[in-house]
């Protein structure tokens, strides 16, 4: 349900900048003959021609549209120009798109806050960029202005019948007497002309804008006079713009809502809203929904423009509309196969090009059974913590399939069915990987550092403790991380998953599925970036030794420079431990940290031990791991402090940092306490990680963690 959110500010300029006709656009200009030319892109498939997933402006006046195959355009315009989307994997390859829209996006944050909101469009807060040149150079002073900026369409202008359009236009940025929202409205009017100049200039892509002071209007605007033109919205025509418009053109407002808003209460444009006073609508759809409904009523939004220039789920998804259904379970772990291949692609090229890497693999499928009384049943998205490597997401992502069928169908319709078709049939597939964080900064290096000793969370495959054999086959192996923070039941692994995408990346999956007749593959996210670094797991695997044997070069150089300039350098986490005195006013505790850390046998431990097992999973070389799968132990990694990375700690993201040092402080510390505790070594020599901080260390990344001090958390002991 959509929430209200204050209003940050009425007096932004926001505006919303979409691509026209993009994948035509993008075709032409790798075929610049096409250029002027009805054009339209077509998805891969062959059959009637294939189906139009974007149509050129000039095809648009033929009739021609987006919802015909190329056969009936053909019809209705014999000489439009067909053009094949890119294929790889027997699917469509939206790469080029992605990058075309990265370059735009480069372009467009250059003046402003930027978020790319799919693979054509991007929000920008120019607020900062409006208030400076209405400070600096305000327009009214201004004796010339951009043509492009002229040709903005204002809402609510009065252009009169043979009135010069362009001369009212120059009157409204110009006016003296104007508020200073409108001013600021002057200002982003020459603002996104320059910037949608400079896309055509760099990119040769044209583009449409939508100026407003929010979000909600800035996208309504922006389709409305399209292509390569600009609409603004001064707040005296927003109640004009939204009166007649049909309620279910609003964002979140084209689904149930927006059917129950029809039915139950006879609203049918946005006007229709403002009869109703913000209680009742808050009775009916609850307190957050109703506010937010009487907002929208009168324009209102304070929706943040998120600096996101990249997107924040990957997807790859394909159809298998009517008898193409698939419809035997190697038939669909052989798609499943290609798209995690493709997804494992896109997922390395995030992390070489942005340091990124995300946390949860997700699959979603539609499906039907074809003697079903129960025909409304939705084949259940499933997700699981997701692991690099493409082998490893294929095998999540199959192990996730299985357990969604087994639900969808029964346990035992999985059981017997094997190869051979069973009554369901698969209409589309779609993995996905969400919870993108960002590596911490410098954190590569220790990700480096860990792979370079050991890799069980990239390569291990281990069975969780108390799990039976029917889960086990479900689960997605390799999961014990999670298994430490959470309930070791197996079905926890497997969430019922409603993706964590923002709605409108589930609109936009939910109806690139419904939207495409055939075998069109739709991307189910705003993904953005081209390129891979790695084309399979061989090659991810020899980039990891590659980056293992630079990265123990680079440690041995430093280790060298360290003893160089010793006293010098950024102190270690041995240092650190060295240097912190949990009891500055001269207790001997600090001394006995002193020792433990100083010795040289004090290792950093990254695990998570077992009450009644810690010390014996303990390997005295560094980068060991040890799990004893039968008896319940988990699994302990130990490094030799020495020899940890002298950058180390500065590399920690600050949490991390703080998180260690609270270790160290004074009501942690257990002196006599002798046993051992769960996530505690009895080793006064070790220091022992939580599985979070394990977690980022291993990984570079930084889940989701709940960083409060909690009994559970390790100590320093
Ligand atoms: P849109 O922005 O919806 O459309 P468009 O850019 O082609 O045309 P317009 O000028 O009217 O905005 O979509 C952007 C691109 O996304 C489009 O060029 C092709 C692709 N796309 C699909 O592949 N499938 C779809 O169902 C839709 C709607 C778009």
């Amino acid at each position: 349900m959509p929430v209200a959110k204050p209003e940050s500010s009425d007096s932004r300029v926001i505006a919303h900048v979409d691509m026209d006709c993009f994948y035509v656009q993008v075709e032409e200009r790798k075929q610049p003959q096409l250029r002027g030319l009805p054009t339209a892109v077509v998805q891969y498939n062959e059959w009637k021609g294939g189906a139009l997933i974007a149509v050129s402006y000039e095809a648009r006046k033929f009739g021609v549209k987006r919802s015909m195959r190329g056969a009936e355009a053909k019809e209705v315009c014999p000489q439009i120009q067909l053009v094949q989307v890119p294929v790889a994997r027997g699917k469509a390859d939206l790469n080029g798109y992605r990058s075309a829209g990265s370059e735009v996006v480069s372009i467009l944050s250059r003046r402003g806050r930027c978020e790319r909101a799919s693979i054509d469009e991007v929000y920008l807060d120019l607020t900062d960029a409006a208030e400076t040149m209405l400070a600096e150079n305000p327009p009214q002073n201004l004796e010339k202005i951009d043509e492009e900026a002229l040709k903005s369409h204002i809402l609510g202008l009065n252009n009169e019948d043979g009135s010069d359009v362009k001369e009212n236009v120059r009157e409204w940025i110009n006016r003296h007497n104007a508020d200073h929202r409108d001013k600021l409205l002057a200002c982003g009017i020459l603002i996104v002309a320059e910037l949608r100049m400079q896309v055509l200039k760099e990119t040769e892509f044209t583009c449409s804008a939508g100026i407003a002071h929010n979000k909600m209007l800035a996208k309504l605007a922006s389709g409305m006079n399209k292509p390569a033109q600009q609409t603004v919205v001064p707040s005296s025509s927003v109640n004009g713009l939204l009166n007649t418009l049909p309620i279910r053109k609003m964002k979140q407002l084209g689904g149930k809502l927006g059917i129950s808003l029809q039915t139950d209460m006879g609203v049918n444009t946005v006007g229709d809203l403002l009869q109703f006073p913000e209680e009742k609508l808050q009775e009916r759809y609850g307190i957050n929904t109703g506010t937010w409904l009487w907002n929208i009523a009168r324009g209102i939004s304070g929706e943040a423009v998120e600096g996101r220039l990249l997107p924040k789920s990957h997807g790859s998804g394909k159809t298998f509309p009517g008898p193409r259904a698939l419809k035997t379970v190697p038939a669909v772990q052989h798609w499943l196969n290609q798209l995690c291949e493709e997804l494992s692609e896109r997922l390395c090229s995030d992390l070489d090009q942005n340091k990124r890497m995300a946390n949860t693999l997700t699959l979603h499928a539609r499906a039907y059974k074809s003697s079903d009384s129960d025909s409304q049943k939705k084949f259940p998205s499933k997700s699981c913590p997701l692991r690099y490597g493409t082998g490893k997401i294929q095998e999540d992502a199959f192990n996730l399939f299985q357990a969604g069928l087994r639900e969808y169908i029964g346990f035992y319709g999985v059981k017997t069915q094997g190869s051979q078709y069973s009554g369901w049939g698969i209409t589309s597939l779609s993995v996905s990987a969400s919870k993108i964080v960002p590596i911490p900064s410098g954190t590569c290096s220790i990700a480096k550092y860990f792979h370079g000793q050991s890799t069980p969370h990239f390569s291990s495959m281990q069975s969780l403790d108390n799990v039976n054999a029917e889960a086990t086959l479900l689960l997605p192996p390799g999961s014990e991380c999670y298994s430490e923070l959470n309930s070791p039941k197996a079905e926890s692994w497997i969430e019922d998953t409603v993706p964590d995408l923002d709605l409108q990346e589930q609109k936009d999956l939910s109806s690139s599925l419904s939207k495409t007749q055939d075998g069109f593959t739709q991307d189910i996210s705003p993904s953005l970036l081209s390129g891979c670094l790695e084309q399979n797991q061989n090659k991810q695997e020899r980039y990891i030794t590659k980056v293992e044997g630079q990265f123990k070069s680079e440690y041995k150089e430093r280790k060298g420079k360290r003893v160089k300039d010793k006293g010098t350098e950024t102190p270690s986490i041995l240092e650190l431990f060295k240097s912190y005195n949990p009891y500055p006013f001269g207790s001997s505790l600090s001394q006995e940290l002193k020792k433990t850390a100083q010795g040289t046998g004090a290792r950093l431990t990254i695990g998570h031990a077992e009450e009644n097992e810690v010390g014996k999973e303990e390997k005295p070389m560094h980068g060991s791991s040890s799990r004893d799968e039968g008896d319940g132990r988990r699994e302990v990694w130990s490094y030799n402090i020495d020899e940890i990375d002298p950058t180390v700690m500065d590399e920690l993201p600050q949490e991390i940092q703080d998180e260690i040092k609270a270790w160290v402080q004074p009501h942690k510390w257990r002196p006599n306490n002798n046993t051992a505790r769960r996530g505690c070594s009895n080793d006064a020599n070790d220091i022992i990680l939580t599985s979070e901080t394990r977690n980022v260390l291993a990984f570079g990344n930084l889940p989701d963690l709940d960083l409060a001090p909690s009994s559970d958390q390790a100590s320093f002991c």
